[in-house]
Parts: structure tokens; C-alpha cells; sequence
């Protein structure tokens, strides 16, 4: 671990959206008489009282400044935001967030794009606007198949409601994982054969050097014609410029897409005007403040007491 902990000790909160108001908040109520402020509005003596970071999107260099800084907490599952900036200080560890609220919120937004897919809900849509009532439409849940890339903290949860909804689903991890009652395979052979196999694809992946541009020709190419791709995981797991020839080809019948390589999605981004492609900006799963302040104090608590916070971030293998 890092420095001891400071006297006096503040929490530098940094939240890019609304700000970071409504953390602070949150986290005095979950923690009554915790110091937590505004990161970028620390300054002089008091950069040296900053023992925790909890942060989305801090501004580059701004870790850099607090010297007895001692646990870097990710506002969100995901770390590649933290672990961009080229002047954290490296022996500082980090931990993403593990919010049962978020793994629910998850799984609710891909059920929600997978049934709209498979219910042809766009379709209906069309219908009613031409008042026209088809005889007989069928859907066949069993011919669902769905790879879920990322079997961790929101990929298991997915994968339950999928079994619980009837929809088969395998998942795919970097080393093999047993857990019970959700199928899984590892490794990249047999990421080859799961796909073969598999008319959705979701990706809840963190966003590492090995994962980065998975979604590309070569991964599309392998799965059956017409299949459905969830994109929840990070933006730089798509080559985006292969999306829309795999969609015209007809080897992807649609994309729901949550997050892209640059958010906030240009406006004159060719996605937006292709109906093929569903997109929402980023709230596959929000995280919410008072659901999440509650792991916040424990982690603060845990480091402030000599204790392992949650959901510490193995640095190697880079989440
Ligand atoms: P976890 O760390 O719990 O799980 C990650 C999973 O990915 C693990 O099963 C891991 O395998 C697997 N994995 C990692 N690298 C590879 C690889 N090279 N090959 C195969 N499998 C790999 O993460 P979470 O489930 O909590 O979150 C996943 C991601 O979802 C986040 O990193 C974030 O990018 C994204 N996210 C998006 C949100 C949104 O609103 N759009 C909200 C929250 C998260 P193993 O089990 O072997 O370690
Ligand atoms: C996260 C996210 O990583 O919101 O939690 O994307």
C-alpha cells in the first residue's frame, strides 16, 4: 500500500455529467462526518490530506497531486479511465465498483435490446402506424443463443436471467471459471467455436490491450448470418468502420450500441441515421449514488483501517 494515512484525511470526489456534487452528498449521508470535497477544487496543504480518490474521468495529472494518496476508486465497473492517465501514480491501487444496483441495471438494459431484436419490436412499430394487423408472426426462443464475452460480476447476473428467461447463453472468460449452473468457455480457441454457435453476441469485457477492437471483421465473420450485437463494454472494443459492411452484408442483422470510441457520438457519426443500429448514450447500467456510496464507505473504512478494499484491480492483467 501507499503513504500512511494522512491526519485529518479528505476524499477527492470527481464525477464528469452533473459533477460531483451529488456523490459528496451521497457519501456524507452514507458516512456522516466523512471530509469529502470536490477534486479539483483541492488545494495547497490540503492535496497532502487526500487519502482517497473516488472518480470518473478525472482529469489527467490530477492524482498526480495528491502525495499520500492511498486508494484510487473507479466511480463505475470499469477502470480504463483511471488507467489512461499517464502520471497516476503507479503503486496506488485501484478498485473498480461492484454494485449489485448496477449488475441488475445491466441485465435489464440487454434483456430489454435482446427481446426488442428477437420481438421484432421495430417491426410492430411499423405496423401500428399502418394499422395493419399481420395474421401470424413466430418467435422461437429456442434458437437463441447468446455469448456473453465477459463472464465476471455483470455477465454472471446476465447470464442467470437469461436461464431464468429460457434463453440459453454461454459465456467466455480469459481463464476457465466454474459457476454453477452457467455454461463457459475460455480462452481464445474456443472463442472460435462459441461464436459458430451463437446468434447474439453481448460484450461486457473491460477494455484491456487484449480486448481492445475484438468486435471486428474477423469476430463477425465467424458467426451465423443475421446475428444481434450488444455492445455494452467500452467503445474501443468495436472496430467501428466494420460495423456497417457486416450489417450490409446481412452477416449482423442489428447493433445495440451503449458506448463508443468517442462519447459524447459526433453528431454527423454515420450510426446515428442507421436504423440497424440502436444506440444509447451510455446508461446501459448508471451507476447511482446512494447503491454505490455504500461501497465507497466500506472501501474508505477498509483502507483507512489497514483492511483490502473491494474489488481491487488486478494491475497486470489491467481490470
Ligand atoms: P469483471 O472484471 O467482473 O469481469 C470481466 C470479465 O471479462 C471476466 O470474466 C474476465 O475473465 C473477462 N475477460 C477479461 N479479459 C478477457 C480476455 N482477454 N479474454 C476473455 N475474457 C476476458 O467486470 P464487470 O463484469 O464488472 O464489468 C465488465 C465491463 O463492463 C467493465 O469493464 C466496463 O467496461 C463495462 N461496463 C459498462 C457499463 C455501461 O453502462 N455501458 C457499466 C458498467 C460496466 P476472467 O473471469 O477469466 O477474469
Ligand atoms: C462503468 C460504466 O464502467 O459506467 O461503470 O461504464
Amino acid at each position: 500500500m501507499g503513504a500512511a494515512t494522512p491526519e485529518n484525511p479528505i476524499v477527492a470526489v470527481h464525477s464528469t455529467g452533473d459533477g460531483p456534487s451529488a456523490w459528496v452528498a451521497a457519501l456524507k449521508e452514507e458516512m456522516p462526518g466523512v471530509d469529502a470535497r470536490p477534486a479539483l477544487e483541492i488545494a495547497g496543504d490540503d492535496l497532502a490530506r487526500v487519502d482517497v480518490s473516488i472518480s470518473w474521468r478525472l482529469p489527467h495529472g490530477v492524482l498526480a497531486r495528491f502525495p499520500n494518496l492511498q486508494l484510487v476508486q473507479s466511480i463505475g465497473a470499469g477502470v480504463d479511465h483511471i488507467l489512461e492517465d499517464p502520471d497516476r501514480p503507479g503503486h496506488v491501487p485501484i478498485a473498480r465498483l461492484i454494485d449489485p444496483f448496477m449488475a441488475t441495471s445491466m441485465t435489464h438494459h440487454i434483456v430489454m435490446q435482446i427481446l426488442r431484436w428477437h420481438r421484432q419490436a421495430d417491426k410492430f412499430e411499423g405496423y401500428k402506424t399502418e394499422h395493419h394487423w399481420p395474421m401470424s408472426e413466430a418467435f422461437d426462443h429456442r434458437h437463441l443463443h447468446v455469448a456473453i464475452l465477459g463472464l465476471g460480476t455483470l455477465g454472471e447476473h446476465l447470464s442467470r436471467a437469461l436461464t431464468a428467461l429460457e434463453i440459453r447463453s454461454t459465456g467466455w472468460t480469459r481463464s476457465p471459471r466454474a459457476v454453477g449452473g452457467v455454461a463457459s468457455v475460455s480462452g481464445p480457441a474456443a472463442l472460435d467455436d462459441l461464436l459458430t454457435r451463437s446468434n447474439v453476441v453481448v460484450c461486457l469485457l473491460p477494455l484491456t490491450t487484449q480486448t481492445e477492437g475484438i468486435l471486428g471483421s474477423d469476430l463477425f465473420a465467424k458467426l451465423p448470418k443475421g446475428a444481434f450485437l450488444v455492445n455494452v463494454g467500452r467503445g474501443g472494443h468495436l472496430v467501428e468502420e466494420d460495423l456497417i459492411p457486416a450489417l450490409d452484408s446481412g452477416r449482423l442483422s442489428a447493433a445495440a450500441l451503449d458506448v463508443f470510441r468517442q462519447e459524447p457520438l459526433p453528431s454527423d457519426h454515420p450510426f446515428w441515421d442507421d436504423e440497424r443500429i440502436y444506440i444509447t448514450p451510455h446508461i446501459a447500467a448508471e451507476v447511482n449514488p446512494s447503491t454505490a456510496s455504500i461501497v465507497f464507505a466500506e472501501n474508505i473504512r477498509r483502507i483507512r483501517t489497514g483492511g483490502t478494499p473491494t474489488g481491487l484491480v488486478d494491475l497486470g492483467r489491467g481490470y
